[in-house]
């Protein structure tokens, strides 16, 4: 059995087309059901559904061989234990600072400067700013980062932007691009190994189906 961890959402929506295109695919009512192993039209392939942030834990511990996750979620969780074969261009959106309209960012982050931020993204924002060499005071925040610069809680925020439609609604500039961000297919290291016979043919598959 192949196990393949997704996320309810654009990562389910976008990831399903592709597998179709290598011939897999869902009985039409699963994506919508509440059950969370759901079995394909391979019997020796299913999808199980999990957190978005969650995935790469299951696949770096053996309960998924493969999933599918963003660049964002990777790189927070820190990759250890998976393969990172394909870079599937879905779900893209990037990585961002945002501030209020009228917040001066280019005095904020000025060499040695201090600035609160509040993010879900805690790693890549300590980066990003250690990188620049200001000094940041991060809040941990897991939704709504936008309402934070609003209220006083924070001066900017660290989040994805596709549209900037949140953004534009919360009155919030987008200040900064820090990376551009998209769904990544990521294998778990033992299993490729022990089972790459059984794995690397739908890795080819999803490969062809990108390309
Ligand atoms: O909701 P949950 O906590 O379970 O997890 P999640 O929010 O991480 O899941 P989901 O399904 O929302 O996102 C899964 C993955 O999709 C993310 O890890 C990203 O790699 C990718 N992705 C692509 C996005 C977006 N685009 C995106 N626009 N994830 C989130 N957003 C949010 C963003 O955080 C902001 O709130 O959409 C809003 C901005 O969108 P615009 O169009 O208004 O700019
Ligand atoms: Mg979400």
């Amino acid at each position: 059995m192949i196990t393949l961890a997704l996320s309810k959402g654009r990562i389910l929506d976008d990831t399903l087309p592709l597998l179709a295109q290598g011939g897999i695919t869902l009985a039409a009512d699963e994506a919508d059901s509440r059950a969370l192993i759901l079995p394909t039209s391979r019997a020796d392939v299913r999808v199980v559904l999990v957190r978005a942030s969650d995935v790469p834990t299951y696949v770096q511990h053996g309960g998924a061989d493969l999933g599918v996750a963003g660049l964002d979620v990777l790189l927070e969780h820190g990759g250890l234990g998976l393969f990172q074969p394909l870079d599937l261009r879905i779900a893209q959106c990037r990585l961002s600072v945002a501030a209020p309209e009228g917040f001066d960012y280019a005095h904020a982050v000025r060499q040695g400067a201090r600035i609160r931020v509040a993010t879900k993204y805690t790693q890549l924002a300590a980066q990003h700013f250690a990188d620049k060499g200001v000094h940041v005071d991060l809040i941990k925040l897991y939704g709504s980062m936008e309402l934070a610069p609003l209220i006083g809680l924070a001066d900017a925020i660290v989040d994805l932007v596709s549209s900037g439609a949140t953004l534009r609604a919360n009155r919030l500039v987008e200040v900064e691009a820090i990376m551009p961000i998209s769904a990544r297919l990521i294998v778990n290291r033992a299993a490729l190994k022990t089972r790459g016979a059984q794995l690397r043919p739908l890795i080819a598959a999803l490969q062809r189906a990108t390309a």
